[in-house]
Order: structure tokens, then C-alpha cells, then sequence
């Protein structure tokens, strides 16, 4: 591997940089004034899924904030509409799907369709075409478990007990359900590669809803078939492995270049488990954005200092970023990140 023009591709691949690079989780959302505004002209799907829109609300905090990397603006469950469920996001619930899995049949009668991506990757396209060139593009997909949590539930949960109960009842089903989902997102990833992405995030969010045991014979295996099939296509692979972080050589397992850590550990005391086996990303505390700037720059040194060099880190909250989130806040944490981190 090469350094670059990108400073973000560059720490993904270990190499120093002259600062730490810095984007944040769900960065395209609802804090935006302008994406409500299209929002409220708008679904959720026809920004996905047409092309021009979807260029247009990736590259918003681009165009308002100095951050080093864009996250093209789609979701984790575009993977089930692909294996033919469908949902809508429903005012304060969030995403809900009218045709939840509720037995085996549900299960075997997912069936993949490849046509369902063909606007995502044409968006795909389009906002490489238009990133400047010392950007990076993110592309992503969620963890399998944490997709599936939503399949069965049909919408957010505070304990996903359907998957749960699944996974220990009928762990052939479950293994079916697992691998459909596994083989979907290993060829989504491929098109987003082919598309043009740079990087490719897993999002594990629900990782804390499974034991360790379970993790390690249930979920682990998929987890780990799509990162090695993104480390076999020589671009970074970042997992997120929310609610996991205590456990890291478990997580390690998956052989990630770029371990994202939620916000409830010290990022200094992971570095030192890990040594320099993998870059970190992470990990502020997502609510330190409705602080004074002086706590977030209290906080932004935290990280900062703990990590002690710009060599194996990317700045990112521990979580995604909060629609009460003021974006003045947001070019404070960018502009201070940078000031911190420049050597
Ligand atoms: O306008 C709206 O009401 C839509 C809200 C919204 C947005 C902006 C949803 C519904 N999804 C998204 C975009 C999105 N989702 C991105 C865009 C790129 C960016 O980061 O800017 C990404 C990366 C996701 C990924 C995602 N979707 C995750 C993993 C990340 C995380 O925050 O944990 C999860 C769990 C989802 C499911 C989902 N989709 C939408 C919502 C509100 C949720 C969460 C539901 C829940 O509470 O469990």
C-alpha cells in the first residue's frame, strides 16, 4: 500500500499524517438544516435512491465543514429491500417494516435482487466524480446480526429478544437468514467498490444486544467473511463494533484495518491492548457536542493526548451525531481537532 493524496486513506493505512484526520458518524443527518429542507421535500428512499439527490446530501457537510472524508448517504437497511422486504420511516419510530420475518418461510423466500443497487452505485459514481480528489469516499454496510436484529423485530427495538430467540432456537434458520445477509452485503460491497468508494465501514450498532459466547459462534463468522472479502479487494476495512469494545482481541478476530470505538471506553487504554495491530477511530462522547466549546475542547484534548502522536487514528464521535446538535459545534470539534493534532 501506497501513501496518497487523502490524508483520511492514508491513517486508515497506518501511515503518520501531519494531523489527525477527522469525519463523524451519520455527518449527512438531521442537525443539517439543509438536509431538513430537502427532507421535507423529500422520502427518505428518493434520497437514496436518486441519484442526484443522493450526491447532493452526501457532499452538505462537505461543503459546510473542513472534514477529510464523506459518507455516502444510504442506510444499513437497504440489504433487506434488497432481499425483498420494504420499509418505511415512520414519524418517531424510526424505520419499520410492513412485512417483518416471522417464520422459516419468511426466511427462504428472501431472494436477492442485484437491480435493487443500481441508483445507489450510480450516485456512487457521481459523488466520486465530484469530491475533490484529496477526499476520501466512505462506503458501508451493517454487520449481519445487527441487520437481522431489524429483519425480525420490523423496527427499533430495545432488546432485539426476536433475533435473540431465533439464534437459540432454530440456529438452522438462523444460519440461513445469516448467510442470505452475508452473500447480499459481500456483493453490495463489491458494486460500491466498483462504483468508486475508497473505504468501507462496517456498522455493528447492535452489537451490544449479543453475549461474547454468542457473538463468537453467531456473528463473529459473517462479520469476518465480509471484512476479509473487503481486505482481499485492497481497500481499508473499518469495523464499528459498538457496545464490543471491552472485548478487543475477540473483535480483532475479524482482522479489520481501522477498529471504530464507541464512546463508553478510554481510547488510550484500548490503544495499549492493541498495539499498533490496528488504527483506531473514535470515540467522543456524542452528547460533548451540546457543550460549551470549552468542554469540547477539554474533551477533544482528552482524546487527543491519549493517543500521543498522529500515527494510527482517526478523530470520529463514539456514536452518530444527534439531530439537537447545533453545526456551529460541529465546525468548532473540526477546527479544533486539527489545531490539537497538528504536529
Ligand atoms: O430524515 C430522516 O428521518 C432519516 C433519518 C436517517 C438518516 C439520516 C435514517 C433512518 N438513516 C439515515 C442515514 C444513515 N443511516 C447513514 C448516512 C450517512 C451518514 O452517516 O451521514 C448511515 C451511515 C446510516 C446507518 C444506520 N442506519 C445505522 C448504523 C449507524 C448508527 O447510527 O448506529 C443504523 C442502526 C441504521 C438504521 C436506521 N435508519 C434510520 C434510523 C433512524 C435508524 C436507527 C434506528 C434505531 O434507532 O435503531
Amino acid at each position: 500500500m501506497k501513501k496518497s493524496n487523502q490524508i483520511f486513506l492514508d491513517a486508515c493505512n497506518g501511515f503518520p499524517t501531519k494531523r489527525t484526520p477527522v469525519w463523524i458518524m451519520r455527518q449527512a443527518g438531521r442537525y443539517l438544516p439543509e438536509y431538513r429542507k430537502i427532507r421535507s421535500k423529500a422520502t427518505f428512499h428518493q434520497m437514496m435512491h436518486k441519484p442526484d439527490l443522493m450526491t447532493e446530501v452526501t457532499l452538505l457537510p462537505m461543503k459546510r465543514f473542513e472534514l477529510d472524508a464523506a459518507i455516502m448517504f444510504s442506510d444499513i437497511l437497504v440489504i433487506p429491500e434488497s432481499l425483498g422486504m420494504k420499509f418505511d420511516l415512520v414519524p418517531k419510530v424510526g424505520p419499520v417494516f410492513n412485512n417483518r420475518i416471522s417464520n422459516d418461510n419468511d426466511i427462504k423466500n428472501l431472494n436477492y435482487n442485484n437491480d435493487y443497487f443500481k441508483n445507489i452505485y450510480k450516485g456512487i459514481s457521481s459523488i466520486r466524480s465530484d469530491l475533490n480528489n484529496d477526499k476520501s469516499l466512505i462506503g458501508f454496510a451493517g454487520a449481519p446480526w445487527t441487520v437481522a436484529c431489524y429483519m425480525l423485530e420490523g423496527k427499533p427495538s430495545k432488546d432485539y429478544m426476536s433475533l435473540r430467540s431465533l439464534m437459540i432456537e432454530k440456529p438452522d434458520s438462523f444460519k440461513l437468514l445469516m448467510e442470505k445477509i452475508t452473500d447480499a452485503t459481500i456483493n453490495y460491497i463489491d458494486g460500491q467498490i466498483k462504483s468508486g468508494v475508497n473505504v468501507i465501514q462496517i456498522f455493528d450498532s447492535n452489537g451490544t444486544y449479543i453475549s461474547k459466547d454468542h457473538y463468537e459462534k453467531y456473528s463473529l463468522p459473517y462479520i469476518s467473511k465480509i471484512i476479509r472479502h473487503i481486505n482481499s479487494r485492497n481497500i481499508p476495512s473499518i469495523y464499528f463494533a459498538k457496545g464490543l469494545c471491552n472485548d478487543v482481541d475477540l473483535i480483532l478476530k475479524n482482522e479489520p484495518k481501522v477498529l471504530g470505538i464507541d464512546w463508553t471506553v478510554n481510547i488510550g487504554d484500548i490503544k495499549n491492548k492493541i498495539k499498533n495491530k490496528v488504527v483506531l477511530q473514535g470515540n467522543l462522547d456524542p452528547s460533548v457536542l451540546l457543550c460549551s466549546n470549552q468542554i469540547i475542547k477539554q474533551e477533544v484534548a482528552k482524546i487527543i493526548d491519549s493517543i500521543g502522536n498522529n500515527q494510527g487514528h482517526i478523530f470520529n464521535l463514539g456514536h452518530g451525531i444527534t439531530p439537537n446538535v447545533n453545526p456551529i459545534s460541529v465546525e468548532f470539534l473540526i477546527q479544533t481537532v486539527k489545531q490539537l493534532s497538528k504536529k
